[in-house]
């Protein structure tokens, strides 16, 4: 089979799933000769079987308003694949949540999930759920609902959620509340948990500066370092919030934020202050990034664009998927960027992608960069079972560890005979061979 002939058959096997074919084209190209020049991989038709999710649950989720109205969401899991560990990954609420976004998600979270070393398989969770303006007491009829139908598919051997955009420790909480009263048992059944009942200290930051420890990899094969450096960063979420301390602890300048109604611009950069108010606008669940100039006027708001006009040295989209198209990609290379790390999934379109790539400057891919939040999951499993709690300064050292080896994966297997090292192979590749040879170990599953 050519390369040709296996995307016409995925794509005639998922019509309408646009996220989910953009996320194994680039992939599978970029693993394709790693794939046939390995006869067991092809006997076993590896390819074939990663593609298609081992179980998909969809169910029906009804909840009740403060006005006494009924409302019904569409609630999905994808198991996507198992080889190397229990399901793993997150639960994302957002309007724009559908199959073809959560197969996409849990799709990529098998090779990011493989890339941290730790044993966790793919998965990923969700609903079309909006929490724009919803109230607390709404938000935890929503999360017991869902998680009424969720908990006989999932355990801490089984499959073990955690947050993702739009759920937090809030939602976490009400999620493992319920679960843990069906279930009548108390088990690491999620991660990001609050603090005092089994969560792990750092998972909060860890995506963010897991995202930060790798691009300053990045940075030592240029020789430098975020010193004096200034970044575009978009979203103002918790990955973002991650980002944005590690880089101004790192002495870098991070001169934007943005929401889905535009973008702010502060010369000045983020400070403690101002990074502390974005847990502040997090919280108040009405998604507007407009309210940062208002509360520091100093920095200017540009409703309706995105951060990739701002010139600056490095950029890191935090906030969704395809949130950086070709045009933005040529404004990045215009404005002389020279690094781009992903900390969202799949931030960057295909095309903006080929083009970073032919530039030839440093670019990064999400399943990389950002794997410490779900490494730093599989830590919060690890002392789960061990039924004790790691300092700060534990967790963090592993966390930086996992991503100088991730980091050196890539190289391993990303590295071009010019020099140029190309992180999206890399990562593609080493995830790729793992989960591949422990699929062929355990036969026809
Ligand atoms: O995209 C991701 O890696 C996450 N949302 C975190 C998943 C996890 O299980 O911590």
């Amino acid at each position: 089979m050519t390369f040709k002939e296996f995307m016409a058959k995925v794509e005639a096997k998922n019509p309408g799933e646009p996220e989910f074919l953009q996320a194994v084209k680039s992939v599978v190209e970029t693993i394709w000769d790693a794939y046939e020049s390995n006869p067991r991989f092809v006997q076993n038709n590896i390819l074939e079987r990663l593609v298609e999710p081992e179980r998909t649950i969809i169910f029906r989720v009804p909840w009740m308003d403060d006005n006494g109205e009924v409302h019904v969401n569409r609630g999905i899991r994808v198991q996507y694949n198992s080889a190397i560990g229990p399901y793993k990954g997150g639960i994302r609420f957002h309007p724009s949540v559908n199959l073809s976004t959560l197969k996409f998600l849990g799709f990529e979270q098998i090779f990011k999930n493989s890339l941290t070393s730790l044993p966790m398989g793919g998965g990923k969770g969700g609903s079309d759920f909006d929490a724009r303006g919803r109230s607390d007491a709404e938000i935890m009829r929503f999360c017991q609902s869902f998680m009424a139908e969720l908990y006989r598919h999932i355990g801490a051997d089984l499959d073990v959620p955690a947050g993702d955009i739009g759920v937090g420790a809030r939602e976490v909480g009400y999620m493992y509340g319920y679960y843990k009263k069906l279930r009548n048992e108390y088990t690491g059944v999620f991660t990001g948990k609050g603090r005092t009942w089994g969560g792990s200290l750092i998972r909060p930051e860890a995506t963010g500066f897991g995202v930060v420890y790798f691009t300053n990899e990045m940075l030592k094969t240029k020789g430098t370092d975020f010193k004096g450096k200034t970044v575009a960063l978009s979203g103002f979420g918790q990955v973002a919030w991650g980002v944005a301390q590690k880089v101004t602890e790192l002495g870098g300048k991070v001169v934007t934020l943005s929401g889905p109604d535009g973008y702010v611009y502060d010369e000045e950069g983020l400070n403690e202050e101002k990074i502390a108010y974005m847990t502040e606008l997090r919280a108040s669940n009405n998604d507007r990034i407009a309210d940062y100039a208002d509360k520091f006027p100093n920095a200017k708001f540009f409703a309706g664009k995105r951060p990739w006009e701002v010139k600056v040295d490095i950029a890191i989209p935090a906030a969704t998927q395809n949130e950086l198209d070709a045009d933005d990609a040529k404004a990045l290379l215009a404005n002389d960027v020279f690094c781009v790390c992903e900390a969202a999934n799949m931030p960057c379109t295909a095309e903006a992608m080929g083009i970073l790539l032919d530039a030839k400057i440093l670019y990064a891919p999400g399943k990389a960069a950002n794997a410490g939040g779900v490494a730093t999951s599989g830590l919060e499993m690890t002392q789960n079972s061990m039924r004790l709690s790691w300092e700060s300064e534990e967790v963090d050292e592993k966390l930086q560890s996992i991503m100088r080896n991730i980091h050196a994966a890539c190289l391993e297997h990303g590295a071009q005979d010019d020099g140029y090292v190309d992180y999206f192979k890399g990562a593609n590749v080493a995830g790729f061979i793992k989960v591949a040879t422990a699929m062929c170990d355990q036969g026809l599953v």
